[in-house]
């Protein structure tokens, strides 16, 4: 084998080994991204302007959910969760920490979905009509 065509292959077969270890290791959510069925679930989360990505979230009833957000864009960018009722501005909504997630800066929030079946509203303060977003909580 020559130096190129190793040069080649080594990172092809890294980037599939890698792969593999995304599709075992993701027990929930969309299989990229999430936990596992015993552990908490997890979602790193990037912020642009002006969208999540990943935007939609698939957990578990009754699942406490970590999202870790980091802002990849210029403007500033949070998450509101419309919560149980899926209405927003109302007692059962959760907000990322910190509320206003500057350029570069990382923020979390921690939830846990409700009991039952249910498709739940994110979505960004400052750009409620674009950084919008999806949990869908499975039974
Ligand atoms: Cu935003």
């Amino acid at each position: 084998m020559t130096g190129a065509a190793r040069a080649v292959i080594l990172p092809a077969a890294l980037i599939i080994t890698v792969c593999l270890l995304a599709l075992a290791c993701g027990g929930g959510g969309d299989g990229s991204n999430g936990g596992t069925d015993d552990g908490p679930f997890s979602f790193n989360v990037s912020m642009g302007d002006n969208f999540y990505e990943p935007n939609v979230f698939t957990v578990r009833a009754g699942q406490k959910v970590t999202f870790h957000f980091r802002n990849e864009g210029a403007a500033v960018h949070n998450m509101l969760i419309a919560g149980a009722d899926n209405k927003f501005n109302t007692e059962d909504d959760a907000l990322s920490e910190p509320r206003e997630i500057r350029s570069g800066g990382t923020g979390s929030l921690e939830w846990t979905a409700p009991d039952e079946a249910a498709v739940i509203k994110v979505r960004c303060e400052f750009h409620p009509t674009d950084s919008t977003g999806t949990i869908k909580v499975e039974k």
